[in-house]
């Protein structure tokens, strides 16, 4: 009886994974012919675990992964640091140990903001934390927001600091579409707040962490170099969008997708169609927006003036996050999380100079 209710259990998770965005992924996808199959990018650090998030001080990138631990990569070598957590990591889809990104004075204070999913009696839920790095160990010291909506799917979890100094966190509707309309609850917005956790006065909602709301599962956050926010957003079945972000603004999930209209809300700069990218980290040059695909299997490109879109890197599998420093893009792939096809030594953490993504 035992072994028939975990093979029917087993059953609806593969259901339910196959209703999810992130999930979409085939093998066609991954031969798909699309520019970028052959720019070589140089591997940084391997062997990775469901890497999520990229943060880089002077040379040293630290990855989260998203079973929990943090890798720091330095002059080609390679630890996997503790992260002690208040609670353990909740083992539901696309949970664990996200977003992550060191506070401005990182090198003074060792301070960094991490997001990550918990359970408690059975449930899951979203927190924010302030971390310190202490010797090789991250120590969560102190939570910056609590109870943010988790559920099967859908947890959001991109945390990136504008340029306002203010630390921005996407969050999911956890699949309770109703949510995101609500400006009362804090799932499927995007959440603005002062470094520390206290909410900003000029926030649009007074007394609110919501910036702006209306949102599905948006997990990428970028400025560009006009201070200007823009989101990718992964969509119900395609429909995955790109938008621009203003405060108090209201992005019209779950009432409109895709080139849909409605009063007081706002249409997406550019959406996929029925095709999927699963988009997740972004990062600007200039006004163009690189952005990670996990079903796209690789890197897009998004110029804001032109509005043209491409595929600029694919061959590599699913891509978690991107990072630009200066005329490099350095990316995270994610085929070891249970959707992709993993590759000898997956996953890994590559560069690849711009210019060299832009070649024809
Ligand atoms: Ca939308």
């Amino acid at each position: 009886m035992k072994k028939i209710i975990s093979f029917l259990f087993l059953l609806l998770l593969i259901a339910l994974s196959a209703c999810t965005n992130e999930s979409q992924d085939s093998n066609e996808e991954a031969k798909e012919t699309v520019g970028g199959l052959d720019r070589e990018a140089k591997v940084l650090a391997q062997n990775l675990v469901i890497p999520w998030s990229i943060a880089k001080s002077g040379d040293i990138f630290y990855l989260t992964e998203r079973t929990g631990s943090i890798v720091k990569v330095e002059n080609g070598n390679q630890t996997r640091m503790r992260v002690e957590l208040s609670d353990p990591l909740a083992e539901v889809a696309e949970a664990g140990l996200m977003g992550f990104v060191l506070h401005p004075e990182f090198k003074e204070n060792g301070l960094a903001f991490a997001y990550y999913t918990y359970a408690e009696e059975g449930d899951s839920i979203n927190r924010l934390v302030q971390l310190r790095l202490d010797g090789n160990v991250w120590k969560e010291e102190r939570i910056l927001l609590d109870n943010i909506p988790s559920g099967q799917f859908h947890q959001g979890g991109r945390l990136e600091i504008g340029p306002d100094e203010k630390l921005y966190v996407t969050t999911g509707d956890a699949t309770k579409e109703q949510i995101s309309q609500d400006i009362n609850a804090i799932g499927g917005k995007i959440l603005r707040m002062n470094l520390d956790g206290t909410i900003p006065s000029d926030n649009p909602f007074k007394g609110s962490y919501v910036y702006s709301y209306g949102h599905r599962n948006p997990q990428g956050l970028a400025w560009n170099a006009a201070g200007e926010l823009y989101s990718t957003e992964h969509g119900p079945s395609g429909f995955d969008e790109i938008n621009h972000i203003q405060a108090g603004k209201n992005y019209g999930w779950p009432l409109i997708t895709g080139d849909e209209e409605m009063e007081g809300m706002q249409t997406p700069l550019i959406h996929s169609g029925n095709s999927t990218w699963a988009p997740s980290g972004a990062d600007f040059k200039d006004h163009t927006l690189y952005f990670a695909a996990l079903a796209g299997q690789g890197i897009y490109s998004y110029t804001l003036d032109t509005k043209k879109l491409e595929k600029v890197l694919g061959g590599y599998g699913r891509v978690r996050d991107v990072y630009i420093a200066q005329d490099t893009l350095y990316f995270v792939t994610n085929n070891t999380d249970g959707r992709g096809i993993p590759r000898e030594n997956d996953d890994k953490l590559y560069q690849i100079n711009l210019e060299d993504l832009r070649k024809n």
